[in-house]
């Protein structure tokens, strides 16, 4: 079983590479650029087969398919990061919805028929009423930023190759989802990032926060590249489904939480550059059509979630000093 992540180097891609890993009889390869770091998959280098590709190039995206013919593909490269899809839409547009594009094609070029995993978001959803929480995959989608933009399409592309073609394409919408390894610019991480830096005392005791009032719902990202690998395994192609705890928690209570797993005194202060333009304010989630399909159910509880991420940060900047 050959199974292709597309972006792989990324934080998820780097997680659900470890779990692939775990899996018997399972080839584990994935795309990389040129320039890309391999900080996150330094670990299992020697177990994965990597295939240089930008996957805003059509011709590099079919001769890596070429050479890989995988049965299982998870896509997940992307330009993943709202705040910078403001600051550089067509370059995010491009990136998530081209690429797309060159992949879904190289497949029908190539004549191959892989089950292709779609990672879309639940930034689709964008503006929620309160009425309509849970969310649940009937929703309306009213995005609020060019990477919802750009996720939606990613989401609609795959279902019109599913149609028109029958190529076996699975969406979800996961919601948010953290741990170790995320980059640097996610709230969870740069708090973490920050508590790490006060204590090791590179940083003044300081913490820089935005919108502290929005809510989120988290799931550990070792669980849901565990929902992925069951989204290939038991999912219906055409489908979209929803991946989400059902649980939404306040930004403001993630950072306490961190802030009680420091001794170090440490002030909060806002930073109206850390404000996004349009935030949404509540996201929970309604994933009632994947669990009752695949009976995946989160397991790792957010504490231990934030634990391991704090540690993830305390460990790398005491190799960084
Ligand atoms: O930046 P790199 O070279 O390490 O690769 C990133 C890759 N990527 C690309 N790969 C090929 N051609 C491109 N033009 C291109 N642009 C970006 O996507 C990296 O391996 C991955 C993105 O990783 P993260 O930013 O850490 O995203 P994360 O959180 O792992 O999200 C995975 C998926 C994305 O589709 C999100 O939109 C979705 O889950 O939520």
């Amino acid at each position: 079983m050959r199974v292709l992540i597309t972006g792989i180097t990324g934080f998820v891609g780097s997680h659900l590479a470890e779990y692939c890993l775990t899996k018997p009889d399972v080839e584990v390869y994935g795309t990389i650029r040129w320039r890309s770091k391999k900080d996150n998959i330094f670990h299992i280098e020697d177990k994965i087969k990597l295939y240089e590709c930008d996957i805003k190039d059509g011709v590099s995206v079919q001769s890596m398919l070429k050479k890989v013919r995988p049965h299982f593909i998870f896509h997940l490269a992307a330009q993943s990061f709202v705040p910078t899809s403001w600051h550089a839409p067509a370059e995010t547009l491009t990136t998530n919805i081209i690429g797309e594009v060159n992949l879904f094609e190289a497949v029908r070029d190539l004549g191959i028929d892989p089950i292709i995993h779609v990672a879309c978001s639940s930034e689709e959803y964008g503006l929620v009423h309160e009425d309509e929480i849970p969310i649940d995959e009937k929703n309306t989608l009213r995005p609020l930023s060019p990477y919802a933009v750009s996720k939606i399409a990613q989401d609609f592309l795959g279902y019109q190759y599913y149609k028109s073609y029958g190529i076996r394409i699975i969406r979800t919408r996961a919601f948010n989802h953290t741990g170790p390894r995320r980059g640097e610019v996610f709230v969870v991480s740069t708090f973490a990032k920050q508590i790490a830096e006060i204590e090791a005392g590179t940083k003044n005791p300081v913490v820089r926060v935005g919108n502290l009032n929005a809510k989120r719902d988290f799931t550990d990202v070792r669980d849901i590249v565990r929902a992925y690998w069951l989204a290939v395994e038991k999912c219906e192609p055409g489908e979209v489904y929803n991946i989400s705890s059902g649980k939404s928690i306040s930004i403001e209570k993630i950072l306490k939480m961190l802030l009680e797993m420091s001794e170090v005194d440490i002030e909060v202060v806002k930073d109206a550059e850390r404000m996004r333009p349009s935030d949404v304010e509540v996201l929970e989630g309604d994933s009632t059509k994947f669990r009752e399909l695949t009976g995946w159910e989160p397991e790792i509880p957010l504490e231990k979630t934030l634990e391991d991420t704090l540690n993830y940060w305390r460990d790398k900047i005491k190799h960084r000093v």
